[in-house]
């Protein structure tokens, strides 16, 4: 046996500088990359992530040949079942010594890669962790060993220290570690929203695109409107462009919530993140070079590296230290099944409607969005805790376990044992009026909790504390909602609970 080794790249690991490829030797070692049913079809994914994934994927193979690196590629159309099958076929045709991967970001790919493929290959399989992230597990499970609560907030502030971000010695560039409270302007119109720069699919995308319309026929996904980027090179003109035009923006509008624009001044990003296309760091250092430069104000940079540096990280330690017990959890006890509004977005709440619509048919919705839109209306509604999951798993873009599973679980519907929320983001029709202007085109009203033109939101956000009242009546940050929804006359209490049950059962 020679000492060659077959080096697995999944579709969200297209960076040369991973570690498996940092490893590589072109002329000794195989690549491999397969595009596979099972990775296809574990959830129904929007047709925008499969096109990206496989012709990103596709690109990347090109960019590894050009490096001198020999490399196998199975394409979709070859009908290979799995990436355990795709790795046998290559082990069966070549004298291999053992088969490296970057470690997967889903922990059902990483169990079978260490416990089963070794035994069913027959084959030594050797992860490497994936140190494309900021924070390993050793640091993440050191930083939370012995704390009580593990808040953001601390992390972010030991992550910005470390890598020196926004620092002036040892003290918070400007004296403030935080400038969330500039980050929540509502959206009334006040600036013009520049257009986007148009990516037109090249040859290789559009051969991708037709195969991807054929062969998941039933999936999410107007893949007439794929404009993402598939290359490195391009998924850094994607960022350039949002640092010189709407990063002034982005922090004062980051919480708005814009009836004419899907993105409004976010980043538009996280796809490439996490498919490998682009690295946290050089992201956020730009990010900081561009306020140091005074291209934006210091709430703008420290609102999007506190995102990237803190949150991402965060949500990604929090995933690895507490599966897989963390994905049993449903905390609230939230079972109802979801409304097929979520796979068709006809609903008449105006912002429920077109957050579903632009998920759905884009693969994107912006934070606020996925949380206090979608995911509030799941909470508020009881919507069954893995069902929401999956579906947020299928639609979005960029969405794979690692971070999507603590996001919604942990952040949205409070399901995870206040790990991640302190308080559930609950909020009635009244924070989505304030924050945008949906309620403006919508047939109901924020101002009305009961009767047919009233905001569902309204009686939903009472009939959720009505029903939780006794778990969040001591939450420091909820005994005061909860004491004085108690004090109100109970017959009105009654009239709003039943009320949010009618709509909940015409639903059902
Ligand atoms: P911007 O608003 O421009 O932010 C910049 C970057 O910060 C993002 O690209 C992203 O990499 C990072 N970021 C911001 N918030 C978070 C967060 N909470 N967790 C992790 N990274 C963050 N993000 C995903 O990448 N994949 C998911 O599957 C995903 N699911 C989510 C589900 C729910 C219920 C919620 C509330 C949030 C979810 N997020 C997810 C986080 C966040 O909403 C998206 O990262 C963001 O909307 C992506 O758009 P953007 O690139 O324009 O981000
Ligand atoms: C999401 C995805 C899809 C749709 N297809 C493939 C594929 O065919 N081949 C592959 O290597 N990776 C794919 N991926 C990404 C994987 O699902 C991802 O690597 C794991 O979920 C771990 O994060």
């Amino acid at each position: 046996m020679n000492d060659s080794k077959l080096i697995l790249v999944l579709g969200d690991q297209l960076s040369t500088q991973q570690p498996a490829l940092r490893a590589a030797v072109p002329g000794r070692d195989i690549i491999l990359m397969a595009e596979v049913a099972e990775e296809a079809s574990y959830v129904r994914h929007n047709r925008h992530k499969i096109a990206l994934l496989f012709s990103a994927m596709r690109h990347f193979k090109h960019e590894l040949e050009s490096l001198g690196f020999r490399v196998e590629y199975v394409p979709f159309e070859a009908g290979m079942s799995s990436l355990e099958a795709a790795v046998s076929q290559v082990l069966d045709a070549n004298d291999v010594s053992e088969v490296m991967i970057c470690e997967p970001g889903e922990y059902r790919l990483l169990e079978q890669m260490k416990d089963v493929w070794p035994r069913t290959l027959g084959t030594r399989v050797t992860l490497l962790e994936d140190d494309r992230f900021l924070a390993s597990h050793t640091d993440f499970a050191e930083w939370a060993q012995g704390k009580k609560q593990l808040r953001m907030e601390f992390f972010y502030r030991k992550m910005r220290q470390r890598y020196q971000i926004l620092m002036d010695g040892s003290e918070p560039a400007g004296g403030k570690w935080n400038y969330d409270a500039d980050n929540r302007v509502g959206w009334r119109n006040q600036v013009e929203i520049p257009d986007r720069p148009d990516i037109r699919p090249d040859a290789m995308t559009s051969e991708v695109i037709e195969m991807v319309l054929a062969k998941f026929p039933d999936n999410p996904g107007d893949l007439r409107q794929f404009r993402l980027a598939v290359t490195k090179t391009d998924a850094e003109r994607q960022f350039d462009w949002f640092v010189e035009n709407t990063l002034g923006d982005f922090g004062t509008y980051q919480d708005a919530l814009v009836e004419e624009s899907p993105w409004v001044f976010h980043g538009l990003i996280s796809m490439y993140l996490n498919a490998g296309l682009l690295d946290p760091l050089p992201v956020c250092e730009r990010v900081e070079r561009a306020w140091r430069e005074g291209k934006c104000s210091l709430s703008a940079a420290e609102g999007f590296i506190r995102q990237v540096l803190g949150w991402r990280e965060y949500i990604r330690g929090i995933y690895w230290l507490l599966m897989p017990e963390y994905k049993e959890r449903n905390t609230l006890g939230a079972a109802r099944a979801l409304p097929a509004y979520f796979w068709d977005a006809k609903t008449d709440m105006r912002c429920l409607s077109r957050a579903i619509e632009q998920s759905l048919d884009h693969g994107y919705a912006h934070h606020i969005q996925r949380l206090m839109v979608i995911g509030n209306f799941a909470l508020l509604a009881g919507l069954d805790v893995m069902e929401v999951c999956d579906w947020y798993l299928a639609v979005y873009v960029d969405a794979y376990e690692w971070v999507e599973l603590p996001n919604t679980l942990g952040m949205a519907l409070y399901g995870d044992n206040a790990v991640i929320a302190s308080k559930p983001y609950a909020a009635s029709g009244k924070y989505i009026q304030k924050q945008g202007n949906h309620c403006q085109q919508c047939r109901y009203k924020p101002t009305k909790v009961t009767g047919p033109e009233a905001c569902p939101y309204n009686s939903l956000y009472w009939r959720f504390i009505d029903k939780h009242m006794d778990k969040f009546g001591s939450n420091p940050r909820m005994g005061l909602v909860v004491a004085n929804w108690r004090k109100r006359d109970p017959q009105e209490r009654e009239v709003i609970v039943s009320w949010a049950d009618k709509m909940i059962a015409d639903w059902t």
